[in-house]
C-alpha cells in the first residue's frame, strides 16, 4: 500500500469522503487521491516522492508557480507581525486601490474569504441595488456552494451528477434561474418569463467548471445589452479568469464592462481569498454604508493581502507573463489537437490562453448538454495514464487544465509526449 492510500484509508473514516472538497477525492477516477506535501515552480509531489508537472496550480491562483520566492518572503514578512486582528489594517487599503487603481470596471472592492462568498456577497448586493429576488445563472456554470447557487452547477456538483443538491431548500432556489450557455435567446425568454424581477445575470465570462467553454462571438456583448436593457445587474464570476487571461481578467480580455465581479483564491495567491467589486452605487449598498449585510473577521486578512497583493504587483508590472501563457497554451493545446487528429480521435481541446480542457467526445462543445455528452470512463482511463507518466490533471472531465508562469517548454513537450503515447 503506498502511503497516498494509507491516508485515504484514515482519511475517510474521519472526514467525509477522506477530502475536505468532494472533486480532489479521485471519485471520477476510482482511487485513492494522491496527498501532496510540496509543490515547487510548476511541480508537485506526492507523500510517495512522486513528482509530477501540476495543471491544478491549485484550481488557478498558482499563476506564478507553486513557492515562488516573493510571494513566500511576503508571507514569512507578514506572519511575523501577527496572524489576524479583526481590525482594519493598512495593507487593505493598498489591496483595494491597487485593484481600483488599475481594473477601471472596479471602483470599490470588499475582501472576503473565498468565491462562494464573494458571489454570495456580490449577488445579495444586486439583489440590495434592484430591490429585485430572480438571478440568472447558466447550466453548467459554477459560483460556490451557496444554496441559491447549486442549480445545475458545474465543477463537483457535475462531476458526482447531482443537478442540485440535497439540503437546500425549495425556498432558496426559488428566484434562481438557469439558462443555457451560448443561447442569449434563452436567457432574453428568462427576463419576460419574470418583467422586472430579475436582479442579476451571472456568467462565468470563460466556462471552466464545465470542462472549458468559450463564449462564443457576441455572448457576452448580448448579455451586458440584455441586461442593460432590463435594469439587471451583470456579474462576471472571476474566480478562474481574473487576472489570469489579463490582469483585468476576461472583462478587460473581451473589452465587456460588468457591473459587478467577484474574484477568488488568485487574488490570496492561493490563500483563502475572495472579494467582489465594481460599480461604485452597487457597493455603497454594502454594510457600513448600505442596507446589504455583509462581514466576517478573517477577511482583508494580513496575511493573505501580502501574499495577494505581492502577486498582484508581480503580475501588473511584468505585463510579459500573460504573453507567456498565451504561448504555452497555444504550444500545448495546439499540440494535443494535432496529436487527436493524427490518432484519427474524434475528441477535441476547448482552449483560451492558459485554459484548456480535453473533451472525450465528437461533439462541439459549447454549453452544458454538450459537454455531458464527454465519455467520463474515457477520461478517467486517460488521466490514469497521464498521472503514471507524471503529468498530474484536474481528476475530472469537468475541470480545466491551468498553465503558469513556471511551466516551460520542456514540461509541455513532456506533457505532450505522455499525450501522444496515450493516443498512439
Ligand atoms: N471546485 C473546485 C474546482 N472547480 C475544486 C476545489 C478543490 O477541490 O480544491
Amino acid at each position: 500500500m503506498t502511503r497516498s492510500e494509507a491516508l485515504f484509508e484514515r482519511a475517510v473514516k474521519r472526514i467525509p469522503g477522506g477530502v475536505n472538497s468532494p472533486v480532489r477525492a479521485y471519485g471520477a477516477i476510482g482511487e485513492a487521491p494522491r496527498f501532496i506535501c510540496k509543490g515547487d515552480g510548476c511541480h508537485i509531489f506526492d507523500v510517495d516522492g512522486n513528482r509530477y508537472i501540476d495543471y491544478i496550480c491549485s484550481w488557478g491562483p498558482m499563476i506564478l508557480g507553486h513557492n515562488f520566492p516573493e510571494i513566500r518572503e511576503s508571507v514569512i514578512k507578514a506572519c511575523e507581525k501577527g496572524l489576524s486582528f479583526g481590525c482594519a489594517t493598512e495593507i487593505e487599503v493598498e489591496m483595494a486601490e491597487y485593484i481600483c487603481e488599475r481594473i477601471p470596471h472596479v471602483e470599490m472592492i470588499r475582501m472576503v474569504n473565498s468565491g462562494t462568498e464573494a458571489v454570495m456577497s456580490a449577488v445579495r448586493a444586486a439583489r440590495g441595488y434592484t430591490g429585485r429576488n430572480k438571478i440568472i445563472k447558466f447550466a453548467g456554470c459554477y459560483h460556490g456552494h451557496s444554496d441559491a447557487m447549486l442549480v445545475s452547477a458545474g465543477s463537483g456538483v457535475m462531476t458526482s451528477g447531482i443537478p442540485d443538491s440535497a439540503g437546500v431548500p425549495k425556498g432558496c432556489t426559488m428566484d434562481t434561474m438557469t439558462a443555457v450557455y451560448n443561447d442569449l435567446e434563452s436567457v432574453r425568454m428568462l427576463f419576460d418569463q419574470a418583467p422586472g424581477e430579475v436582479a442579476a445575470v451571472i456568467v462565468e465570462p470563460v466556462g471552466a467548471n464545465m470542462g472549458v467553454v468559450l463564449p462564443e462571438e457576441g455572448f457576452l456583448e448580448g448579455l451586458r445589452r440584455l441586461c442593460d436593457e432590463k435594469g439587471a445587474v451583470l456579474i462576471f464570476d472571476e474566480v478562474i479568469t481574473g487576472f489570469r487571461l489579463a490582469f483585468g481578467g476576461a472583462a478587460e480580455y473581451f473589452h465587456v464592462r460588468p457591473d459587478l465581479v467577484t474574484y477568488g483564491k488568485i487574488i490570496g495567491a492561493g490563500m483563502p481569498v475572495g472579494a467582489y467589486g465594481g460599480k461604485k452605487e452597487i457597493m455603497e449598498m454594502v454594510s457600513p454604508v448600505g442596507k446589504v449585510y455583509q462581514a466576517g473577521t478573517l477577511s482583508g486578512n494580513p496575511i493573505a493581502m501580502a501574499a495577494g497583493l505581492t502577486q498582484l504587483r508581480w503580475l501588473y508590472e511584468h505585463p510579459q507573463v500573460y504573453t507567456h501563457l498565451e504561448e504555452k497554451g497555444e504550444k500545448l493545446y495546439k499540440g494535443m489537437e494535432k496529436i487527436l487528429k493524427e490518432s484519427g480521435k474524434p475528441y477535441s481541446v476547448n482552449h483560451l490562453a492558459s485554459l484548456g480542457c480535453l473533451f472525450f467526445t465528437g461533439e462541439k462543445v459549447r454549453d452544458y448538454a454538450s459537454a455531458k455528452t464527454s465519455c467520463t470512463e474515457a477520461f478517467a482511463d486517460y488521466f490514469k495514464h497521464m498521472l503514471k507518466n507524471g503529468i498530474h490533471l484536474a481528476p475530472s472531465q469537468f475541470e480545466a487544465m491551468f498553465l503558469s508562469e513556471a511551466h516551460t517548454e520542456a514540461e509541455i513537450e513532456e506533457t505532450l509526449l505522455a499525450v501522444k503515447k496515450y493516443f498512439r
